[in-house]
């Protein structure tokens, strides 16, 4: 995923500090340490927020999002929905295990309803596994893709387009946890390219989204044109007067 991410920022030619990257809380929310843009490690669940903010403040920078499916469908869920909604210029990329990595291995919004590997829940969660593509969708979002950090080429090709893509991007990639859930190694075999992309018709992309079983990945699922919302005023103040303020 990171090699992915620096691939795709070096293709775009994005000089580092024209780009931030904010996160939530979980391993996968550590990226920002190990990139070299600007970084926000925040509170868990609230990277949008922060997200959002920022680039209604500065609206020049390439502003991406990251975090794990705990943080984003979980603590984070009520953001993401308004996220989609709200249509910001934003790439958020989903590192989705279907496991509280972090925390040691509890079921997260993802994880199928048998899945018996958490002492919390050992008998199953017994509830259906959330669809966030299906709901990034309906709420809004205006690029939707599922990667594979296997297929690393495929999925720097796709954050390429999904950061040029104007509005809320959601990029879901599937990103094994070998430590809690080492039967995800398997996903390698089991994930299939997307015959091929569907474009701006919201209904195909629907029913495909629907129809599917959350492996089928490599290809954008959908690609809308809502104009992306933006700031009627934009920052108020200039960076030199931000930076005093928060001066020590
Ligand atoms: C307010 C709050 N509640 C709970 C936690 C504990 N916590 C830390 S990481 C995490 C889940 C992370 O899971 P996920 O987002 O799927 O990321 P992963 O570690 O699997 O990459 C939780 C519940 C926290 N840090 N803050």
């Amino acid at each position: 995923m990171l090699s992915s991410l620096t691939n795709a920022l070096a293709y775009l030619q994005l000089p580092p500090e024209q780009v931030a990257l904010v996160s939530g809380i979980g391993c996968s929310s550590r990226i920002p340490a190990y990139t070299n843009v600007y970084g926000f490690h925040g509170v868990h669940g609230r990277a949008l927020p922060v997200a959002t903010g920022l680039k209604l403040a500065r609206p020049d920078l390439t502003v991406l999002v990251a975090g794990g499916d705990g943080d984003g469908f979980s603590i984070g869920g009520n953001h993401f929905l308004h996220a989609c909604r709200r249509n910001v210029d934003l790439t958020y990329i989903i590192m989705d295990n279907q496991v509280y990595g972090m925390t040691k291995g509890q079921a997260s919004p993802t994880t199928a309803p048998d899945w018996k590997g958490s002492e919390l829940t050992p008998e199953g969660t017994g509830v259906n596994s959330f669809q966030p593509l299906v709901i990034a969708l309906a709420a809004g979002a205006n690029f939707i893709a599922r990667c594979f950090s296997g297929e690393p080429a495929n999925l720097a090709e796709i954050l390429v387009q999904a950061i040029q893509h104007p509005g809320f991007s959601v990029v879901q990639v599937l990103s094994p946890c070998v430590t809690f859930r080492p039967e995800q190694r398997q996903w390698k075999n089991l994930v299939r390219m997307a015959p091929e992309g569907l474009g701006t018709d919201i209904q195909a992309a629907t029913q495909r989204l629907m129809d599917d079983d959350g492996l089928t990945i490599g290809q954008v699922l959908y690609k809308g044109n809502r104009p992306p919302y933006r700031s009627r005023k934009g920052c108020e103040k200039k960076m030199s007067e931000l930076e005093m303020e928060f001066a020590l």
